[in-house]
């Protein structure tokens, strides 16, 4: 009984740590109107990826060809173009959090993908590179990345943004920010 107890105490109290604050951080929910296992391009000002917004350029939101770090979708954050997309999450200022994602890149096109996560104002560039990886469709090689930042606002902007020019761009998918205890 004193076991049961203590577990349960353990489960309730970890809860928090391992929330995301970051909504549908896997890209799974939102409006396709293509079969699910063929991409949609979305343009700037597009909403069709449930709480993100696509807020420059254009991305190519993959379903299931291009194999999903978690579920069955991600992003290409290279429409034909550059693209970016973001989301504003809800923050306490003066704590601290940690931003994890999985990146990966389109095994088309030339084999360095450039991009940027900006969180407030803090930009941090990443890059993957599908040919030293051997990043296949249906194995795309994904590299977890992460960071801590300090929130300045009660509103913090993540973008994910690509800086790789052409049709085949980096892949992002399972973004999570939690707060650090
Ligand atoms: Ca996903
Ligand atoms: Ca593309």
């Amino acid at each position: 009984m004193l076991a049961t107890l203590t577990l349960l105490a353990l489960s309730v109290q970890s809860k928090p740590l391992v929330s995301n604050l970051v909504e549908n951080g896997s890209f799974e929910f939102g409006d396709n109107p293509r079969p699910h296992d063929r991409a949609v391009r979305l343009g700037e000002g597009f909403t069709n990826v449930d709480s993100w917004r696509v807020v420059s350029g254009n991305i190519d939101w993959n379903g299931g060809y291009y194999r999903a770090y978690d579920g069955s979708r991600s992003l290409d954050l290279s429409g034909d173009q550059p693209g970016a997309v973001a989301q504003t999450i809800s923050t306490v200022p003066g704590r601290e959090y940690l931003l994890t994602f999985w990146l990966s890149g389109n095994p088309d096109g030339p084999p360095l993908k450039t991009m940027e996560v900006r969180v407030g104002k803090t930009t941090r560039r990443f890059s993957f590179d599908t040919s030293k990886f051997g990043a296949i469709p249906t194995d795309l090689k994904w590299q977890r990345h992460s960071f801590t930042f300090k929130a300045d606002s009660e509103d913090t902007r993540i973008t994910l943004a690509s800086t790789t020019a052409g049709h085949y761009g980096p892949f992002v998918d399972q973004v999570e920010v939690s707060r650090q205890p």
